[in-house]
């Protein structure tokens, strides 16, 4: 299934909106965070710049919230990651009130008392949460209450290949496939779990091989590639729109590996950690509270 004109446009236009996103928080949060500004003795300080607490940005990986996202309407639900950024302005919340509220403003979604991890949207029907697998049980209710009220919208559930090995995560799989819930599970999968290696945690190549075990449909898509999850995941978001009472679950659907191909032309967050091996340290500060507070010995601040 091609995407129209429109649609790749948009498609285009999210992705550099991403990343400009992205880079431009990047540099913000670093704001009194590193010498000379902070209190000697401490390399890093990871309480103190305008956005206090970690950070977790998504640069390099706009393909797949955009790949998914241009499927959706103002009904469907997203539920994101501690990752949230991509997800978020691709489901359309507004830049303006999601920044705020990791500003910590009173003019954010959550009044500030929530920050980056915990962005809140009804209206966009957006959320997230810093716990890793969190968001799979609540798109799970989200899609209850659309076979409910008999409404065609779908549940996008993201969630990281660290996190599938969460217990809450196979729970909400069997539960999905059991009461046929219009969800679509989607793993992205950048190999790596902030330091834990995909090889060293988890059992299997590839998390979409699990889905079977849940008796759904799982979808592998090769490359960080936006028009490839796009017309991988049309069917399984059609087949969840057709639901209906008697219906099938959505398929997991990862996407993993971290070389675009038709992503945006310059990748210079190419991904967490491309290229990196365990205790070589990283281009590009993805998780840059956690990252820079560890190897820099800085003050972290924990959840
Ligand atoms: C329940 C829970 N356990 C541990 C953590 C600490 N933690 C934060 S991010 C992370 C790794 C997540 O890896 P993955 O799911 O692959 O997502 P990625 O960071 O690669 O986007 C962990 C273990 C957490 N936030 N929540
Ligand atoms: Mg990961």
């Amino acid at each position: 299934m091609q995407p129209s004109k429109e649609k790749l446009l948009w498609m285009y236009e999210k992705m550099v909106e991403i990343r400009n996103y992205e880079e431009t928080m990047a540099n913000v949060y670093l704001e009194g965070k590193l010498p000379p500004n902070i209190q000697k003795g401490l390399a890093f300080d990871i309480g103190s710049g305008p956005v206090p607490g970690e950070m977790h940005l998504a640069a390099g990986q706009e393909p797949v919230a955009v790949g998914i996202c241009a499927h959706l309407k103002l009904e469907d639900t997203v539920v994101g990651t501690h990752r949230p950024h991509h997800f978020a302005i691709a489901k359309g919340v507004p830049l303006d009130k999601m920044t705020a509220e990791m500003f910590g403003k009173v003019t954010g979604l959550g009044k500030g008392k929530g920050g980056h991890m915990h962005l809140f949207d009804p209206e966009h029907k957006f959320s997230c949460s810093g716990l890793i697998g969190a968001s799979l049980p609540p798109a799970c209710g989200a899609g209850l209450a659309a076979k409910k009220m008999g409404k065609d919208w779908v549940a996008v559930a993201f969630f990281g290949e660290g996190a599938a090995n969460q217990g809450a995560v196979h729970e909400s799989l069997n539960l999905a496939a059991l009461w046929k819930l219009p969800v679509i599970f989607v793993c992205e999968d950048n190999k790596w779990a902030i330091s834990v290696p995909k090889t060293s945690a988890t059992s299997v190549e590839w998390v979409a091989d699990r889905a079977s075990a849940y008796g759904m449909p799982g979808i592998k898509v090769l490359h960080n590639d936006a028009l490839e999850v796009y017309e991988a995941v049309a069917p399984a978001i059609e087949r969840a729109r057709r639901l209906g009472p008697d219906g099938h679950p959505g398929p997991v659907q990862p996407s993993p590996g971290r070389a675009p191909r038709r992503g945006l032309p310059r990748q210079p967050l190419a991904g967490p950690a491309a290229g990196r091996r365990p205790g070589q340290r990283s281009e590009v500060r993805f998780d840059l509270g956690r990252t820079h507070g560890r190897q820099l010995g800085g003050r972290r601040m924990d959840r």
